[in-house]
This record gives C-alpha cells, structure tokens and sequence, in this order.
C-alpha cells in the first residue's frame, strides 16, 4: 500500500498530538521561557515518569525553547513516499540510539541537556574557503523541505518519520570542495559535562562519519534539521544530523558540528570499534547478515510483526547506481 500523508498531526489522533493540543502547550511553553521559571520547569520534566503523555510534554517543551522553531513546519516534497504508515512520534523520540547520553534507547531525558545555541558548524579542509556559520545563518540560506523517509537501525529495528531538512548537496554547492576532495567527513559535538556517555573513554569520541560526495551529492542525502513538522528534538540529533535513507541507521550521525571536506576514507565510529562488523558503507541488504544475527527482517516500531527488509531499504532506484563499478564482497557494500 502507497501511503502518502502531509504531515504529522495528519495522522489519526492515535498516533500524533493534535495540533491545536500542542500549540496550546506551545504558547503556555512560551510563556514559561519567557520568565525565570524555565529552569523549574525542566526539573519537574525530568523527575516525571515515562508515561506517554509526559513524554510529548517534555519533547515538546524541548522545541518550544528552540529558536528556529518559527521555521516549521515546512512544504513537504511529494517525491519521497512511504509504503507503511508514518511511525508515531512518541515511539520515533523516545526510542533513541544516541551513544554521547548513554547506550540505552531511553536517552530522551538526558539529551535534553544539550545546549543547542550557539551552534557553530565549521565547513572546512578541501574547500575553497574553509569557513564557519552558525546554525540560524546556515538555516536561513538552505531550502528548507519535509520529506517521509524510513529508517532502518543495523540493530534490525526501522520507523518511517517526516524529515525536515535540505538536502546535503545544497550544503556541498556552499562549500565548493575542491576538485581533490572525495569525501565528506563529518564529526559530533564533543562536550563531556552534558554528554555523560563521553566520559565512557573506551569509545573513539567523539562520534564521526562519512561519505563519498557521489554519495553526499545524491539527492537523497539529506540534512535533517526537523522532525514531525517541528525543530528536531535533541534526542534525535538536533540542530542537523544526516539522513541518508539507504544506509543503516548508524551512518546517520547526529549533533554535526563539522564538515570535512577531505581526499581520505573517513573512519567511522563504529568502523574503528568494530571494523568487521560495522563497514564504512553499511548500505542496506537483507541478504548480507551482520556477524551476530540476520538482517532479512526488521521489527517496524508500534508494529508486532516484523517486515521484510528490502534491498538499499527500498531506495536502489536512487542509490544503486553509485555502487555499480564497486564488488560487493571485496569492497563489502553491505558492512
Ligand atoms: N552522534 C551520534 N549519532 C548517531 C548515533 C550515536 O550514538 N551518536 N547513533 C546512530 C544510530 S545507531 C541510529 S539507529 C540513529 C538513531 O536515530 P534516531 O534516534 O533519530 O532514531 O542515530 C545514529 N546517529
Ligand atoms: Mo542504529
């Protein structure tokens, strides 16, 4: 089934806030910011249970505080579409892989200590001009869209979520790579005293992928800067964090303070902890399984039976080409 919905709280009431509810809260989050109380209010959130409605309040009371939250929600771009229902947004911000907060999928809480401005990204090494540009200025001169992607975690778990965003090309055309430049390295803020995972020092902090530039160049790459109409939450890896839908879920690196442009293979996070089992290119292949278990199928989030996984994730029409002249074994395509 072709399911295409516009937006988030297009959804049945099931399975999203409904608008006028969360503008409400919105406004009342405002008004709270706007005096000393904040603080106050951020303790109550974190004492709360996990209850599902605190869990809205809390992710919503995170974006309230966001100053491009004015930007969205965005016009959604119809090429992209999904073959299931979008996943509920509770489910997609309160089931996190999110290493710098913890290695559990229940980091929500934590993430909400990050401080998100200033937010500098500096876009550098093979560039014409090596430069840095805060978050709102790198914002302002992107082409904002949504877009319905999903998402599958090496983990052998997916969602299917609305993305704001642009799409990385836009950000290559900013840093006019020179003609050396092959790949695109990105990095992770780094900042022990909120991030209580990076003080676990047997991980390579901090957090670091990449991609060739075909790859970055391809339309579907795409710099998520929203989610569910809305600023993306922390935990989901505001203010940027990549989506690049036919790879797994680990390459979609989160919290980008850098843009490398540069002539070496980037070694990922996961590749210099794992190397046999998380590759540099980690593209989706349910016949290829990671070491330890199958990736044929996947456990879709809110759904009890799982799916079948599919072939680049059900984007090989976008992506296949890129890989046509590499061997899939030798060059290990599929980690
Ligand atoms: N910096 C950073 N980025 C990260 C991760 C991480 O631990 N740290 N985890 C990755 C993994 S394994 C997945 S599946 C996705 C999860 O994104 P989500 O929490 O928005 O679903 O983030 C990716 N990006
Ligand atoms: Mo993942």
């Amino acid at each position: 089934m072709l399911v295409r919905i516009k937006r988030g709280w297009e959804l049945p009431e099931s399975q999203a806030t409904p608008e006028g509810v969360f503008l409400k809260r919105r406004s009342l989050l405002k008004a709270v910011a706007a005096g000393p109380l904040l603080l106050g209010a951020g303790g109550l959130l974190a004492a709360c249970d996990d209850g599902p409605a605190q869990v809205a309040e809390a992710a919503e009371g995170s974006d309230a505080a966001d100053p491009s939250a004015g930007l969205y929600p965005v016009e959604q771009n119809p090429r992209y579409t999904l073959d299931r229902p979008l996943t509920e947004e509770n489910l997609a911000t309160t089931y996190n892989n999110y290493y710098e907060f913890g290695s559990s999928k229940n980091i929500w809480q934590k993430a909400q200590a990050l401080p998100l401005r200033p937010w500098t990204v500096a876009i550098d090494g093979m560039v014409e001009q090596p430069m840095e540009i805060g978050i709102d200025d790198l914002l302002a001169k992107m082409p904002l869209e949504e877009r319905l992607y999903r998402h599958r975690c090496v983990e052998a778990w997916s969602m299917a979520v609305p993305y704001s965003g642009f799409p990385m090309k836009a950000l290559v055309d900013l840093a006019r790579p020179l003609s050396s430049a092959r790949y695109v390295k990105m990095v992770t803020f780094e900042d022990r005293d909120v991030a209580s995972g990076q003080n676990a020092a047997w991980y390579p902090w901090p957090y670091i992928e990449g991609l060739t530039l075909a790859e970055a160049t391809n339309e579907l790459a795409f710099i998520a800067t929203g989610l569910y109409g809305k600023p993306m939450p922390k935990q989901n890896g505001a203010p940027l964090r990549l989506a690049v839908p036919w790879k797994y879920g680990f390459k979609h690196i989160k919290g980008i303070v850098r843009f490398e442009f540069t002539d070496q293979r980037p070694v990922s996070f996961w590749e210099e902890i794992q190397g046999s089992e998380y590759g540099f290119w980690a593209n989706v292949n349910p016949e290829v399984s990671h070491p330890r278990w199958s990736q044929a199928t996947e456990r879709v989030l809110g759904v009890d039976e799982r799916v079948p996984t599919l072939l680049y994730n059900g984007y090989g029409e976008f992506v296949a080409d890129l890989y046509k002249d590499l061997d899939p074994v030798k060059d290990r395509l599929y980690i």
